[in-house]
């Protein structure tokens, strides 16, 4: 069955008329990546030649994914937003909640009781309001939609870094908190900064052990973690096209890793061969009918350096298997280097664990290539030194593996299957003896490797590579070991040596699955209830945030001074705490235990101004939040950096810190940031990172003139009583700043949803019309009352939880209104009030 074959229609019939028009307004030959972008410009959004990494601009996308531990937080915010369905198709997948640790049926059967209430909770909202729903165990978000959903030409987006990972069959899919998802499942305009082109040329052909993750490994040696930062990377040339296009969904899926706002490649056969194998045939003839739309413009790729922002040329008939980290996904060392830098680092070099699979490698190829090395185990006498384990990306692909005999083979090294799921590479692996916290090296072919993200010990040094070289690795037990030159010395005593990897891209004999694991949403939903008990410890209703108070802000606390990488994981961390993802006030608990104290070097001590004594950070907020004191937290570059979990931007707001300032941000996390009405300000001189001291009281200085493009003024009042002025940056547009004032996105969104409430033409509007005719249940508060209530809190709240429903229906309130509306928060209720009224 192919999904949303008439949207995917629909999105093809009108691309060819929207990418001619805009070849026209841009002047030039067009890149795959800006086709993609100009024919999914929201409806209200005027086209014009958009400066990249400079204009704001309103798409439409196709549809919308949500993993189960993100997919709380983004749908108790669809939930206050008053609308009965979905206005694009959107899917939630229940991946992230599964701890590893038996393995698949039993670690599948303890999950589906431990989290129970959440599955629970995502499979009514699903229903209620008409979202496809892949139960546990059904496979990890990146993989099924990859199998399932996404389309050549196609945008979409999804509240999970790794959505990006849908680049491999040509779409333009990015990674972003659930806020962003609201707008789009409300059927809003989503706004993304036009993102600058890295084109990447790749030349030659992979052979031998060298695999598609290698070039990505290799291009985050180039790029860094920061280097794609407000960029699509797209790939292109021979090498492109010759290889798989799950290898490409590889190289599109790390893309997260450079900060990329995404990756994609152009339509080609190898894209067309994985519809067809996956039941999309007819998906691909559509595709082939408009193939000239659906990739880079031949002068593009023929003159690279006059179209990208950026050129990079890998030639992969050269290109080394790599491996990359510890701790950094970008830390790229090729194989015959491997040896010296171990040595030279002090990394342990004795592998204790090979893990594979994972949304980033766990195709049909991937399994294949590494079951063609276990077989190489028992035939040429060898034993495994290490453990192994693997986790399969669907069900689909678990079915189909088992059914062509590899799981066997991997049962003969010994390995575990664990579920269809995130398990291990998001921490949720209760590995035997982690909490010994000794040092000791693990390598998998996933793709993260954040200190403490896999198995919460931070002593574990964990390494980044192919299927295949993991495999081999853990073969042999020995990080020093080049599977390309070395021998290993077998059972017998003799020297042996594995031959290079081999195995088939799709299956000879198709995919085949039992229960792919799908449940379709109701087609009435409206008398579906969804519960939240207010004692549950794992789900809270979301309160709204209190609005801007209007004036600046003076002597707030200096929270943390955060040294060196502060990922989302050192903000928010994941393992044991995904189970709060859907309770805000538990998962707070959390917050900022990751990162490392400017002051004093450690980790999760901060000093509390009250009382002087050092405290657990979570627990010194807590005490300011309780005397009404605001903070500040401090970082360094790159700050955010790593996954969309809005939970990093929603616990600092929830706990009452103001502000969060460093020397760059990550793209979604500084959206996230935004998104939930905090400041997210950055260093006009990076330099200045060295006047705050820890005693400071810090004023924000410029807020009642916040607009675009100017900077505000810090004043730090240092405890010896001297002063210090410094600039801070911030990126704010226009509607921005009104997110900081109405207190949140999704207040502001009550409060004015005027400009944005007309979903983009092409898209029937399910959720319009049906609120048109059914007014929304919690809507009888009288205007009267809002305008009374000067309280901000509560206006805010009736506005978003009242107001909505009845002001969507209005078509297309003239812009005018909006901008009245945006002025400060009070008077915006009003606006809106009086709107109702007429
Ligand atoms: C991750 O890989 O870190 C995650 C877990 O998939 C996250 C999402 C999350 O934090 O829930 C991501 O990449 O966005
Ligand atoms: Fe899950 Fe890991 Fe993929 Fe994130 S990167 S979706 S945690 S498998």
């Amino acid at each position: 069955m192919v999904f949303d074959l008439d949207m995917i229609k629909a999105t093809y019939k009108a691309m060819p008329g929207r990418i001619a028009k805009a070849r026209k307004v841009v002047g030039k030959p067009l890149t795959l990546a800006e086709k993609i972008l100009y024919s999914h410009l929201h409806s209200e959004q005027k086209l014009e030649n958009f400066g990249r990494g400079k204009s704001y601009v309103d798409f439409a996308p196709d549809r919308v994914a949500m993993q189960d531990a993100t997919a709380q937080m983004a749908l108790l915010q669809f939930m206050s937003a008053g609308k009965p369905k979905v206005a694009v198709p959107s899917t939630v997948h229940c991946d992230h909640l599964i701890t590893a640790k038996v393995g698949a049926a039993d670690d599948l059967s303890f999950a589906n009781t431990e989290s129970k209430e959440v599955f629970d909770f995502l499979s009514s909202v699903s229903t209620k309001y008409g979202l496809g729903f892949w139960k546990p165990g059904a496979g990890i978000i990146h993989q099924v939609v990859l199998e399932n959903y996404a389309f050549p030409g196609g945008m979409m987006i999804g509240t999970d870094s790794h959505t990006v990972n849908a680049g491999g069959l040509g779409m333009v899919a990015i990674g972003v908190g659930g806020a962003d998802a609201v707008d789009v499942m409300a059927g809003m305009a989503w706004e993304l900064k036009f993102p600058k082109l890295i084109g990447i040329k790749l030349t030659g052909k992979l052979n031998g052990w060298t695999s598609a993750k290698d070039v990505i490994l290799k291009v985050a040696g180039i790029l860094t973690v920061k280097g794609g930062t407000g960029a699509i990377v797209e790939y292109f040339g021979e090498g492109a096209t010759s290889m798989s296009c799950t290898g490409k969904g590889t190289i599109c899926n790390m893309g997260a890793e450079i900060g990329a706002t995404t990756s994609t490649f152009g339509y080609d056969e190898s894209m067309s061969r994985y519809l067809v194998a996956t039941g999309r045939a007819e998906v691909a003839k559509m595709a082939d009918k408009i193939k000239k739309d659906l990739t880079g413009d031949p002068e593009v790729y023929a003159n690279p350096e006059k179209y990208f922002d950026q050129v990079i040329e890998i030639n992969l008939s050269e290109l080394e298997p790599h491996l990359n980290g510890p701790f950094t996904p970008d830390l790229a060392t090729p194989i015959s280097k491997l040896k010296e830098e171990a040595a030279k680092n002090g990394w342990p070099t004795k592998v204790e664990v090979g893990l594979i699979g994972s949304c980033t490698n766990s195709s049909y190829e991937d399994i294949a290539r590494a079951a063609s090395l276990a077989r190489q185990v028992s035939a040429k006498g060898l034993k495994t030194k290490a453990l192994f384990t693997i986790t399969p990306g669907s069900e689909q692909v678990r079915y189909t593996i088992e059914r062509d005999g590899f799981i066997e083979t991997f049962d003969k090294i010994g390995a575990k299957v664990f579920a269809n799921a995130c398990g291990p590479c998001i921490g949720m692996w209760a590995r035997v003896g982690a909490e010994r916290k000794e040092k000791n090296t693990i390598v998998h072919s996933f793709n993260r490797n954040f200190q403490s993200r896999n198995d919460g010990n931070p002593n574990t040094y964990a390494f980044v590579g192919s299927p295949e070289l993991v495999t081999a690795l853990a073969i042999a037990g020995d990080l020093n070991f080049n599977p390309l030159t070395d021998y290993l010395t077998n059972e017998q005593g003799e020297q042996v040596k594995l031959d290079p990897p081999t195995g088939d891209e799709l299956p000879k004999k198709g995919f085949d699955v039992k229960d792919p694991g799908f449940i379709a949403p109701a087609k009435d939903g409206s008398k579906v209830s969804v519960k939240v008990s207010p004692d549950s410890d794992r789900l809270q209703l979301l309160e709204p945030f209190a609005p801007w108070e209007g004036t600046d802000l003076k002597a707030l606390r200096l929270l943390i001074k955060a040294k060196g990488k502060c990922t989302t994981d050192h903000i928010s961390m994941a393992g044991k705490w995904l189970k709060y993802r859907g309770h805000l006030d538990n998962i707070s608990n959390n917050l900022l235990i990751g990162a490392t104290n400017f002051f004093n070097e450690k980790i999760n001590s901060v000093k509390n101004g009250l009382t002087g004594e050092h405290d657990e950070v979570p627990k010194v907020q807590r005490s300011y939040k309780a005397k009404g004191i605001g903070s500040i937290v401090v970082g360094d570059e790159n700050y955010g950096e790593g996954s969309s979990r809005e939970h990093a931007a929603m616990e600092p707001r929830f706990l009452g810190v103001r502000a969060i300032l460093v020397k760059s941000f990550a793209r979604i996390h500084e959206t996230n940031l935004k998104k939930q009405g905090m400041l997210a300000l950055t260093f006009a001189n990076k330099d200045d990172y060295n006047k705050i001291l820890e005693d400071d009281r810090i004023d924000i200085n410029g807020l009642t003139t916040f607009s675009p493009d100017k900077p505000l003024t810090l004043t730090l009042n240092h405890m010896d009583g001297k002063k210090d002025i410094i600039t801070v940056n911030h990126t704010y547009n226009a509607s921005q700043i009104e997110w900081f004032k109405a207190g949140s996105a999704l207040n502001k969104m009550g409060s004015a949803p005027a400009k944005k409430a007309a979903p983009a033409a092409k898209k029937p509007a399910p959720a319009k019309k049906a609120v048109a005719k059914k007014p929304a249940p919690a809507k009888k508060a009288t205007t009267k009352k809002v305008v009374k209530k000067a309280a901000p809190k509560k206006v805010v709240k009736k506005a978003v939880k009242k107001a909505l429903a009845k002001k969507v229906v209005k078509k297309s309130a003239p812009k005018k209104v909006v901008k009245k509306a945006a002025k400060p928060a009070k008077k915006s209720v009003k606006k809106v009030a009086k709107k109702k009224k007429k």
